[in-house]
């Protein structure tokens, strides 16, 4: 008996022991997030066998709404699908690609709006296990590579589009915006009276079955075979309800220190984080809400065999820092190929991106906004410490007299060096304004960074755009 009570006593104390260690406060969730700024988005699903091409037609947009622009029949996308082997598949070099860039987490599509699964799912067959020629999860060895090398994973997931599952929403697009159909007109009418469906196969179930049948128990497999998920990227709130939003959210508890963005569905849900896309927001638009840029390296996200318009690896850096600078984070796009290979221009673009990181990481993990917004010349992040502020300056325009100058710093300096070779700069302070002397010729003509450590914190000014 007396053991029993002592048992008992044991089990009161270490439940709500147990039970408190999994209640993370939202600041504890988002702490790696914050530290990381950058992150990699992978685009991949059946859409990068068509790569842009359908009938031997261009199709316009960007390369994962290839079914819809077009209006791919569903029996016909499905069809086609059979022929998805991505035989190159090596999630090793993906997760090592992305590492090497200096990126700490990646975000892939585990279903896109098209619906396709491309993990193990009890709740469609439309995955890629039973609806390709492939035959295996795609997701299993890249959480494995992303575990082997310390690499965040998150999951993208389409809860409310899904142009395959039938009862899955479908945003309506003008049969014109794909090409140049003949049909156009019977077709336009019929996805404005059909809320956006092509093909009646989609609507066989209610957008409510749709979310108990697919959604749900998908989310739940994600959320429980994967290991740590790290964060959950839900996609495009069309027609979602509170409801259907509800169901999901609660999935997350399968998860305690996931993090999620905003698009579950907008305005009840708003998640962790703010998702401006293909932009990065001007200083005046920031409300302190957590916030990352996703952006595509080219045009697309989903691979498109024609788009070579790729952004260059100096502004992507840029636009890092920029990012940085205003205390976000970066999600930057790769779209893989049917065969499961980074397009080459994405591994260069990576791999210049890494070289740069390599040298000046320190700039952009684990740092601050400016406390002054921008600067015509460059950015800057900052990093707090027990005895006072770390300054990173990013230069993108080197000053053509060698001489930077930042009136804003009033702090004494304690020291200013490159932060690449650690080569010490020389500054001097007259009425107030700090000047740094740089080396004539900029080391890095992409962005050099003058680290400058001062005493105390710095006194932050309101805001400002670039001033130039
Ligand atoms: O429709 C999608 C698009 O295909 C892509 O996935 C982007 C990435 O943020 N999200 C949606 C558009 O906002």
């Amino acid at each position: 008996m007396k053991k029993t009570i002592a048992v008992l006593i044991l089990l009161l104390i270490i439940i709500p022991v147990v039970c408190a260690q999994k209640v993370l406060t939202r600041d504890q969730r988002m702490q790696w997030w914050r530290e990381a700024r950058f992150g990699m988005f992978i685009h991949w699903g059946v859409y990068s066998l068509p790569a842009g091409t359908w009938d031997g037609r261009q199709i316009g947009g960007i390369g994962e709404w290839i079914m819809n622009r077009a209006k791919i029949p569903v029996a016909e996308y499905q069809s086609m699908a059979k022929q998805f082997n991505p035989v190159n598949y090596d999630p090793d070099s993906w997760v090592r690609m992305a590492k090497e860039a200096g990126m700490k987490y990646i975000v892939i599509t585990s279903k896109h709006h098209d619906g396709f699964a491309l993990f193990t799912t009890k709740a469609s067959k439309w995955n890629v296990v039973d609806a390709t020629a492939y035959g295996k999860d795609l997701l299993k060895p890249l959480a494995e590579a992303c575990k082997k090398y310390g690499i965040k994973l998150g999951f993208y997931y389409s809860q409310a589009q899904d142009w395959n599952n039938p009862g899955g929403s479908a945003a309506r697009k003008l049969t014109g915006e794909g090409w140049a159909n003949p049909d156009s007109v019977i077709i336009d009418s019929y996805t404005k009276e059909h809320n956006g469906h092509w093909d009646p196969a989609q609507e066989k179930k209610t957008f409510a079955q749709y979310i108990d049948d697919v959604a749900v128990p998908q989310v739940k497999e994600l959320l429980t075979n994967y290991g740590d998920i790290a964060v959950l990227w839900w996609d495009t709130p069309t027609n979602m309800t509170d409801d259907a939003a509800t169901k999901l959210q609660s999935l997350l508890k399968l998860q305690p220190a996931i993090i999620t963005n905003d698009r579950l569905k907008r305005p009840n849900f708003p998640g962790d984080h703010k998702t401006p896309e293909q932009k990065i927001p001007n200083l005046k638009d920031l409300d302190g809400t957590d916030w990352e840029t996703c952006m595509t390296m080219n045009v697309t996200w989903g691979y498109k065999i024609n788009d070579h318009n790729y952004k260059s690896p100096e502004t992507l850096i840029s636009n890092l820092l920029d990012i940085a600078s205003k205390g976000g984070n970066f999600l930057l796009n790769v779209g893989p190929t049917n065969l499961g290979e980074f397009p080459q221009e994405s591994i260069d673009i990576l791999a210049k991106m890494g070289q740069w990181m390599k040298a000046n990481s320190e700039a952009v993990y684990g740092t601050k906004a400016s406390p002054w917004g921008l600067f015509s010349w460059g950015r800057c992040t900052r990093k707090e410490t027990k005895d006072g502020t770390v300054l990173y300056f990013s230069v993108f325009d080197w000053p053509s007299d060698g001489k930077l100058e930042i009136p804003e710093l009033k702090n004494k300096i304690v020291s200013a060096v490159l932060l690449a070779n650690q080569t010490k700069l020389k500054t001097s302070v007259l009425k107030g304004n700090t000047t740094v002397v740089l080396p004539p010729k900029a080391p890095d003509p992409i962005a050099t960074v003058v680290k400058i450590t001062v005493k105390g914190k710095v006194e932050s000014k309101p805001a400002s755009e670039t001033k130039k």
